[in-house]
């Protein structure tokens, strides 16, 4: 290189982006969110050879866990999760009787680096505002600019389409709310649709979470708190254990799918 050209630097940032975004147009999983769940979900896809894409609205990745438990940045996980964190190489601190401590952006920067390297792609800035429905299934999403929404000025989306979507939303739980809205007030839950989550109970939160992990409606699993949301199961505070394995299971599920179709 022969000194800084200012339009060449921005010829190179924008043909690099626009690569990755061309190349994700098409992918095996969309995964909704850059939480825990949703990076745990990208991780264990993509190191199977899965074309799996995170879209997170935020211009940072992590979602609730940077936070930890009332802006102290600590996490506590279960015993039952400590083989994730191995293999994210998240240090763990043992406080004996099965309470286990990550620092919460060590946590966030180890999972963000390894699903990267496993090959997922993480798209941050954009917001995923409807989906794609054919043939009574869910088969991409719907992207803007997380500026746009935020400015509240309309611009028409592009779309990226995709064998299974996975809501790794968090609280809201944001893509089924719109599948339920717009396509189908039959999710498969007990009452059809969205119950939104429960009042702390952690112990109960964390058991439910994992069997709230599941395809709710074709084309679409639901993870992390968004599954606790969906099903009506309470929340935990900062408990992230069932986070990672909720990410896992969704995975295990998204590969099943992708795999038989
Ligand atoms: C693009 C979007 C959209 C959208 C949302 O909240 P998260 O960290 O979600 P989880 O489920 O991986 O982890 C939950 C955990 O952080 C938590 O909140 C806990 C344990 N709470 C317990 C308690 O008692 O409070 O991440 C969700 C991510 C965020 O980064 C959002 O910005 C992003 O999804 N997101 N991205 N398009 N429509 N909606």
């Amino acid at each position: 290189m022969r000194g800084l050209d200012e339009a060449r630097v921005s010829e190179v940032i924008v043909r690099s982006y626009m690569n990755a975004f061309l190349d994700a147009l098409n992918i095996d999983v969309a995964v909704i969110g850059a939480g825990p769940s949703g990076m745990t979900a990208a991780y264990y896809l993509a190191k199977r050879g899965v074309k799996t894409a995170i879209f997170e609205r935020h211009i940072h990745v992590g979602g609730g866990m940077p936070g930890g438990g009332m802006m102290f940045p600590r996490i506590v996980i279960e015993e039952e999760a400590r083989e994730i964190t191995e293999e994210f190489e998240i240090h763990i601190e043992d406080f004996g009787d099965g309470y286990l401590v990550a620092d919460a952006v060590e946590a966030v920067a180890m999972l963000c680096a390894k699903c990267l390297k496993s090959g997922a792609r993480i798209f941050n800035m954009i917001s995923v505002e409807d989906v794609v429905f054919r043939d009574g299934r869910i088969c991409g999403v719907v992207l803007n600019w997380s500026a746009a929404e935020r400015a509240k000025i309309h611009v028409d989306p592009l779309v990226v389409r995709s064998d299974v979507v996975i809501d790794a939303t968090g609280h809201d739980a944001e893509i089924c709310r719109i599948v339920e809205r717009k396509i189908s007030a039959s999710l498969r839950t007990d009452t059809g649709g969205v119950i939104g989550e429960r009042s702390m109970w952690a112990e109960m939160g964390e058991k439910a979470l994992i069997e709230n992990t599941r395809e709710i409606f074709p084309g679409l699993i639901v993870a992390g708190m968004a599954a606790n949301a969906v099903a009506g199961s309470p929340r935990m505070g900062a408990v992230f254990g069932g986070m990672f394995l909720s990410g896992k299971k969704a995975a295990e599920i998204a590969y099943d799918i992708v795999t038989r179709r």
